[in-house]
């Protein structure tokens, strides 16, 4: 398609589908032919987009989504599948599973293609039937579109605009339309998984805790990022105020500490930006260059675990490795943040809360932008002394819960001993030894001195 009419094409799988698993067969070959290259052409009238240029260039556009809709209209993605005529419905993508799964004696009209949408194909459809549904997810676009065309058309009254719709969020649409055969049993109204019984965590050893803990204990105003360390917004670590899109981070911590300059308030929390090395590679620099260059009096972290976590360990380019795991240049953190005309820079520990939080008290009170970058590889990745486990002495543990704040995985509420004269019971603390990494931080908060190296 993007050959054949010279257009972006985009291909858009929805989450569910994404977000799935399937056995993968690795003897077929998938990778398309790549088309014999002519090199590139220059067409200033194409690729130049100076607003003379532009002008030029939106007819061609309308023309071509006339020839787009013309596509659509005889898409064998787009497709009408007649059965009974008393009710049609128009869906797409994972939706129609959803309908076939639940009203199968439905007519209906699968959209492959939905942009431009085959208009007359859809004028056929509803003349066929005599109530005409629109099942999607999200945003009411389909269904706009059609009511735009003058057709009288049922959706979002039936079907909501939140979150994914699943199968039995379908079914309670059918039934409030009173389409189905039978009753809906109560329970089947709710959409599974719409609780979070098991919050996600950071891991056993992950080196994110430290600095959030220590944030936690800053009282801090903490503008986050995107990455594992988003997950520090749950207790017990509790410990960022915001967290908007890839990159947003810094410039948000920017336009805070300058606000709040300016408009004199008292909010006397120290302001920080937290993003993880890829995202500010991603789209943290200009950021953190707008920083500097205008004077912003912002604290700002980067986290460098020498990886992408969150999305499954991809390299980027601090990492000296290209996706293809070829050898490439690993950009100096560091070098770079002093390159840009920030000498306020320096690594630390975040497994060392000691010196964590010091080392964020004294950036708080330096006036001015201010770079910390902490550095300690992603425990799955790179899981070194795992000899260094942890365990709880329990005849010493007064079972405070200080431990339990760090939110690690591998510490959880052990068994109760009963006190001198067995009457009030003690809670204690117990370590999972297949699961402690032994990032020693639960070693460094006990008060008691109750957790120690597992001994030999
Ligand atoms: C615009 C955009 N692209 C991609 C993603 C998917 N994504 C989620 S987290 C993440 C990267 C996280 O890496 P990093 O900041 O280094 O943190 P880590 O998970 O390693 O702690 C990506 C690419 C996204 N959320 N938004």
């Amino acid at each position: 398609m993007s050959e054949s009419y010279d257009t972006p094409t985009l291909l858009r799988m929805t989450t569910r589908v994404c977000h799935s698993k399937a056995i993968v067969d690795t003897d077929v070959e998938n990778q398309a032919p790549i088309p014999k290259a002519e090199g590139f052409k220059r067409d200033l009238k194409k690729f130049v987009m100076i607003p003379a240029f532009g002008k030029l260039r939106h007819p061609l556009v309308l023309e071509r989504e006339e020839k787009l809709t013309a596509v659509s209209e005889k898409s064998p993605f787009n497709r009408m599948e007649m059965n009974d005529t008393r009710v049609g419905i128009i869906t797409s993508g994972i939706a129609y599973q959803y309908v076939k799964e639940i009203l199968p004696e439905a007519s209906v009209l699968k959209l492959g293609m939905t942009f431009p949408l085959p208009a007359t194909l859809i004028r056929e459809f509803a003349a066929k039937v005599d109530r005409l549904l629109v099942v999607e997810e999200l945003e009411p676009y389909i269904e706009d579109e059609i009511r735009i065309m003058g057709l009288a058309v049922e959706g979002k009254a039936l079907f909501s605009k939140l979150d994914e719709l699943s199968p039995d969020t379908v079914a309670a649409g059918f039934a409030k339309a009173g389409m189905l055969p039978f009753d809906l049993p109560a329970a089947r109204e709710k959409a599974p998984g719409s609780e979070m019984p098991r919050p996600p965590l950071l891991c056993a050893g992950c080196p994110h805790r430290g600095l959030f803990y220590a944030l936690n204990k800053m009282k801090a105003l903490v503008h986050s990022d995107i990455g594992c360390y988003t997950l520090s917004v749950l207790p017990p670590l509790q410990s960022i105020d915001t967290t908007l899109c890839m990159g947003a981070s810094i410039s948000m911590a920017h336009g805070t500490a300058k606000a709040v300059a300016q408009a004199g308030i008292e909010d006397k929390r120290p302001v920080f930006a937290t993003i993880g090395d890829s995202t500010f590679f991603h789209s943290g620099i200009t950021s953190l260059l707008d920083v500097i260059y205008n004077k912003g009096n912002v604290n700002v972290i980067i986290m460098d675990n020498r990886i992408t976590a969150m999305t499954g360990g991809q390299q980027n380019p601090g990492t000296g490795k290209t996706l293809q795991m070829e050898d490439t240049n690993a950009v100096d953190i560091i070098s770079l943040v002093k390159a840009m005309g920030c000498t306020r820079v320096r690594e630390i520990d975040p497994f060392d809360l000691e010196g964590t939080l010091a080392a964020l008290k004294e950036e708080v009170d330096y006036d001015g932008p201010s770079v910390l970058v902490t550095k300690r590889p992603c425990i799955q990745l790179f899981r070194q002394d795992p000899q260094a486990v942890r365990v709880v002495d329990e005849a010493a543990c007064i079972g405070c819960k200080m431990c339990l704040k760090l939110g690690c995985p591998s510490i959880s509420q052990g068994g109760i001993i009963p006190d001198e004269e067995g009457k009030k019971e003690r809670h204690y603390a117990r370590i999972d030894a297949a699961t402690c990494y032994g990032c020693s931080l639960c070693e460094q908060v006990c008060k008691q001195n109750a957790i120690s190296v597992v001994a030999g």
